[in-house]
């Protein structure tokens, strides 16, 4: 029997629905308002492709207060060791940390958080099947990544910091898992070398949107709509599922920021 690899085999996930505030999201570039019963039916159609690999999804209510809260991934790392709830860069996004906390409280024994005075946001993390990548960017800083390397070298995990290029929101919109040694990843990422060791696949020219993706157990879950990059990933023996990204794409969401897995 193989061991499990729990960068990418999962028996949970949390996630939260979007509410009628997700129009208010942030955005680096107004493309128009999401439409919220769109991406409800896109929602639905996520949470039901990680129930179909047999994991245990839990759907949140929405939490009008904080119309960023769909995005969960920011809001905690989980790992085999326990989970760290993080300490989000955006102002408006603080708040739904203490949110997110009672949902992992009963499902992790050790559960540490990011104090601050650094941020740190969970967009920005990739933990492969040998180390935990951690991307500085506008949302995420040096304190806030030497806070996680402390908790993480209590639990023996090696933690890399890493450059996201300007511009780009967070390390994983430009990049994931496949399994545990080989990435996804636009070629711009790639070309900073941070992926050295690895196997890379890229995403096709012009299609650098299709990057946040995820492994989940025998699923890569993608945004619809990029068929180069479902090609590869195809032609490379994946079972890839496409799931509509239309409406979070307009918030700079994608597949990896709708859940938290573990
Ligand atoms: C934000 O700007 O924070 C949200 N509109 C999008 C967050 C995407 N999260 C992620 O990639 N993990």
């Amino acid at each position: 029997m193989s061991i499990k690899d729990t960068s990418w085999q999962f028996s949970r996930a949390i996630t939260r629905q979007p509410g009628k505030s997700i129009v208010a999201g942030l955005r680096a570039v107004d493309t128009g308002a999401p439409d919220l019963s769109l991406m409800l039916q896109h929602h639905a159609d996520y949470v039901a492709a990680l129930r179909e690999t047999g994991a245990d999804v839990t759907v949140l209510p929405p939490l009008e207060d904080y119309p960023d809260a769909v995005f969960v991934e920011d809001t905690a790392l989980c790992l085999p060791e326990g989970a760290v709830l993080m300490r989000p860069g955006a102002p408006s996004r603080l708040g739904e940390v203490a949110a997110m906390a009672p949902s992992l409280r009963p499902m992790f024994d050790d559960i540490r958080q990011i104090e601050g005075p650094g941020t740190i946001e969970g967009g920005d993390i990739l933990t492969t099947g040998r180390e935990v990548l951690v991307g500085q960017s506008a949302r995420t800083n040096a304190d806030g990544i030497a806070e996680l390397a402390e908790i993480l070298a209590g639990w023996g995990r090696p933690l890399r910091e890493v450059r996201v290029p300007e511009g780009v929101l967070h390390f994983k919109t430009d990049c994931s898992l496949l399994d545990g040694e080989t990435i996804l990843a636009t070629e711009r990422l790639a070309r900073s070398g941070c992926f050295e060791g690895y196997k890379v696949i890229l995403t096709a020219p012009g299609e650098e949107a299709a990057a946040n993706a995820i492994r989940f157990n025998d699923l890569v879950l993608m945004a619809a709509g990029f068929p180069g990059t479902a090609k590869s990933l195809r032609d490379a023996g994946y079972t890839v599922r496409e799931i509509g990204n239309s409406e979070c794409a307009k918030l700079d969401g994608g597949m990896s920021c709708l859940s938290l897995r573990f």
